[in-house]
């Protein structure tokens, strides 16, 4: 079996920047304690894991949900996640820091909080009646220079972790916190935003009243809201962070690398009017000519759709006695005229699908001719994006999902 070389790809995708695998959290600190998350990487092939205080998931590509899966039960914790056992005690008006793995880079987009209450045990919730309400947000720092500065570049900045405040006002009680970021650099395509949701529980403390009533997880978005379907490869003056709105008391610009600066009191205002986009000065960047066409070919992981079929071996059979004129169904060799002579691996402009049945992304045909540049580029960031997942990662899934 040979497949197509990446490294014949390499020099064509030079021009382009290159991504990592995704992160996520790997522990939270709650009011100063540390509580390890749930390891993605290693938990899912661990007999007995051990008892966290974050929601299992089984997102062992570290992928995302997009818009095909708002409205599934996915998009609540992350795909397949099941409720921690444990909890983490804070206190309202205490903080929450969330330690990721390194993020990519160009995965821009915004950060967002929420709690629902579990009125009761979480460790046995059950997701799909959670409603959560959003205490902290932030998005679009920047969209003066395209692709902008984003929340996700704060948290990249601040060492891989967000830091959030639990308002004060919120009552006591057992609680999900479902951290999301919403990576945007694909978000010009329908369904094109990634949603990267993790949940850890919380057992907050005080003596708050709020209990504000929230929505169902698999309610938060849909796939055209402004701050969903976007292009961010154009100067943006303002950008509207989806979901419900900021309950009151809610962190609506969290600060975490510099010195906090005044914090709002209040939930901003509603926008009034559409975001303003400006017309775009000059085109965004292309990639090289060169560059695009071969994304066709990026095979990652490797699948059956990119294995070069071996030629049959023509059979140069000169003896001819054990044909039978009488026979009406020769058993010899069939006639080498008939059998596929080369075999194409993949037909040009097909992408192959990165395997994972959980991922939604199947093989697609591409015509490549008909792409926008923006649909090209995000084409290469997805291409670059599998190419350069580490192999250990790569092994685990074709064990789990029992590729070849
Ligand atoms: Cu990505």
């Amino acid at each position: 079996m040979s497949i197509l070389k990446p490294s014949l790809l390499l020099g064509a995708l030079a021009s382009l920047s290159l991504v990592d695998a995704h992160g996520y959290v790997t522990g939270i600190v709650a009011d100063g304690q540390y509580h390890g998350g749930y390891l993605v990487d290693s938990y899912p092939y661990t007999n007995t894991p051990p008892d966290v205080v974050a929601w299992s998931s089984g997102a062992t590509d570290l992928g995302f949900v997009d818009g095909s899966g708002y409205s599934s039960p996915d998009i609540i914790c992350h795909r397949s996640s099941e409720p921690g056992a444990l909890s983490a005690e804070v206190a309202a008006g205490g903080s929450i820091e969330l330690q990721w793995t390194e993020w990519p880079e160009s995965h821009h987009g915004p950060v967002i909080d929420y709690l629902a209450n579990c009125n009761g045990d979480c460790s046995s919730v059950d997701k799909t009646q959670l409603k959560f309400f959003k205490i902290s947000e932030a998005g679009l720092i920047d969209g003066s220079s395209p692709p902008g500065n984003w929340a996700s570049d704060d948290l990249i900045r601040n060492n891989q972790s967000w830091t959030l405040t639990i308002p004060e006002s919120v009552a006591p009680g057992n609680y999900v916190l479902r951290h999301e970021i919403i990576a945007l650099h694909s978000a010009g395509d329908n369904n094109g935003a990634q949603n990267y949701p993790q949940c850890f529980n919380l057992k907050i403390t005080g003596s708050g009243t709020q209990n504000p009533e929230g929505v169902l997880g698999t309610s938060l978005y849909t796939n055209t809201d402004p701050g969903i379907k976007i292009g961010i490869y154009q100067p943006l003056a303002s950008y509207e962070i989806p979901g419900p709105a900021l309950i009151g008391g809610g962190d609506s610009n969290p600060a975490p690398t510099a010195a906090p600066t005044e914090a709002p009191t209040e939930a901003p205002e509603a926008p009034t009017e559409a975001p303003i986009i400006e017309v775009p000065t000059e085109a965004p960047p292309a990639p090289t000519e060169p560059a695009v066409p071969s994304y066709s070919a990026v095979p990652f992981p490797p699948t059956e759709t990119t294995t070069v079929v071996e030629q049959p071996p023509v059979v140069t059979k000169t003896m001819t006695t054990i044909v039978r004129p009488t026979d009406a169904q020769p058993t010899g060799t069939q006639p080498t005229a008939t059998q596929p002579t080369n075999p194409q691996p993949t037909p040009p402009g097909t992408l192959p699908g990165d395997g994972c049945p959980k991922n939604n992304v199947g093989p697609v045909e591409l015509d490549l001719d008909s792409m926008t540049t923006t649909e090209l580029r995000d084409l290469a960031f997805n291409a670059l994006q599998r190419l350069f997942t580490p192999r250990r990662q790569a092994r685990r899934h074709s064990r789990q999902f029992g590729e070849a």
